[in-house]
């Protein structure tokens, strides 16, 4: 029997405005956390975290600098130039819906100014004409890592409450601008990345907090994003009938390392540490178990009368979330901890491949995830990054990546496995930067994803002209047979 994805599926592919337009001081944009995060082979490659562990020192250096190449998120694909040879792209593709973000500095420079940008909100309205022009659906985030720096040296970022109000008045502009063209949102891209990299997600640095438990700083920023994503969907569903929104995890499907019952405990826990926001945004609710890791070491989170309420009567609609690789965890991780820079792995599964960049290749632990999140939370689910970051060649202008093929080729089929085994219900997929961007982790060019390869280095020369890549025209038949060629 062929097998195929359900009628309706929404394939495509994402991206991110922080990695992908460049053009950082074009069309009245104002500064982002990301134009201000630096190349990350100058900090310290070894560490993941390092490029976040970023000072107002930095800050103040990254204003002042005029060196673009220290900071590749200025310019990245330069797609602000480029969208419309890009759309036209996805749509020979034959996408159905394109991912993408807005950057807040677009359309509120400075994240508190009276009145928006007309020329940023004018720049969105003709990306999303283009997408609509060709039938693709935009699904855009409304927070992908760039809260405007403004915020971070005036209000210390998502710590503030204030924050929350500007949030509201951008999506409030965003949602009314765009109410015809856009019905598929994300509130915040890996709401649960706050903890690991505080500055690009809450613009929280560590030294303007001083004699402050930062891990404190941290969930009260994540409070403040609960409440504004609460009130971003209730403005969305108000403004826009019939639009859906979702909250946003980074999903990696958890191992225990042995079967002792330590390590499985271990494994279990730590999924909790994601769960612990998908939930809350899922239920309108803090789990029990988050209440008591705040009793449980003294973190005292700040409310106000009312916030509860709002998180409880505007949960999202549905449940979308990247996954890239599987790890494996243990209650005693000494000795056993992969030492690869930039790896999001804990520790090595040694029955799974690894990318250049230690991410464990593991397309079952996509069906596990699929399966743990539907019996988890019966809402529909939608898979808006997953793809494999290489070092691609051109050659004779095009890259030969059976490897990329390869790996979603393994990934799509275990995903119509949870389909059509499991019964979850899967809205869509869409691969991360189907086009090259820059790297969050790396900040650099050269760690791959798309299915269209960007002349560009990392240090930002070249032409930026764009290839089709072999599984360019692999996955444009993968959509044009709804996957029944798998
Ligand atoms: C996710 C982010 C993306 C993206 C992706 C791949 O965490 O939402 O912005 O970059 O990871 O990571 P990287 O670019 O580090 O390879």
């Amino acid at each position: 029997m062929v097998r195929k994805f359900p009628e309706g599926f929404l394939w495509g592919g994402a991206t991110a405005a922080n990695q992908y337009e460049g053009g950082w001081n074009e069309g009245g944009k104002g500064i982002s956390v990301s134009d201000c995060a630096r190349h990350h082979l100058d900090v310290d490659v070894q560490d993941y975290k390092a490029h976040n562990s970023i000072t107002t020192k930095d800050i103040e250096d990254a204003l002042k600098s005029t060196d673009d190449s220290l900071y590749p998120k200025r310019h990245a694909s330069d797609g602000y130039h480029h969208y419309k040879e890009d759309i036209k792209m996805y749509a020979e593709m034959g996408f159905k819906v394109y991912r993408m973000s807005i950057a807040w500095t677009r359309i509120f420079p400075n994240g508190d100014d009276k009145e928006p940008n007309e020329e940023g909100l004018k720049f969105y309205d003709d990306v999303f004409d283009e997408c609509l022009k060709y039938g693709i659906e935009p699904l855009v985030t409304m927070s992908h890592y760039e809260p405007p720096i403004n915020l971070v040296l005036n209000y210390d970022g998502w710590a503030s409450r204030e924050v929350i109000d500007m949030f509201v008045r951008y999506v409030e502009v965003i949602c009314e601008r765009y109410k015809n063209k856009v019905k598929y949102w994300l509130t915040f891209n890996e709401v649960d990345s706050m903890i690991r990299h505080p500055y690009t997600t809450g613009g929280l640095v560590e030294d303007r907090f001083p004699g402050r438990n930062f891990q404190e700083v941290i969930f009260q920023a994540m409070h403040h994003q609960f409440v504004a994503s609460a009130l971003a969907t209730k403005i969305c569903h108000e403004k826009i009938p019939g639009s859906k929104v979702g909250c946003m995890l980074t999903k990696l499907t958890y191992y225990p390392y042995t079967c002792k019952p330590e390590d499985v405990l271990q494994a279990q826990q730590d999924m909790r540490s994601t769960y612990c926001y998908s939930d809350t945004q899922v239920f309108g609710e803090y789990p029990a178990y988050l209440l008591a890791k705040f009793k449980n070491e003294g973190i005292h989170i700040k409310m106000e009368e009312g916030d509860l309420d709002i998180m409880k009567q505007y949960p999202v609609d549905f449940v979308s979330f990247s996954y890239y690789s599987s790890s494996c965890v243990a209650k005693n991780a000494d000795g056993l901890k992969t030492t690869a820079a930039n790896t999001m792995i804990a520790i090595k599964n040694p029955h799974i491949p690894s990318s250049d960049w230690g991410w464990q290749i593991d397309p079952i632990g996509l069906r596990i995830s699929l399966v743990d999140l539907y019996d988890r939370y019966r809402k529909p689910l939608f898979i808006v990054e997953n793809g494999l970051g290489a070092k691609d060649e051109l050659v004779n202008g095009t890259v030969d990546d059976q490897y990329r093929i390869d790996y979603f080729d393994a990934h799509f089929r275990e995903m119509l496995n949870a389909i059509e085994i499991d019964g979850v219900d899967l809205m869509g997929y869409t691969s991360w930067g189907c086009i090259d961007i820059v790297s969050e982790s790396t900040k650099q060019m050269s760690k791959r994803y798309g299915f269209i390869y960007v002349d560009c280095d990392d240090e930002g020369n070249g032409t930026y002209k764009r290839y089709k890549k072999k599984s360019f025209d692999w996955y444009k038949h993968v959509i044009e047979t709804n996957g029944a060629c798998l």
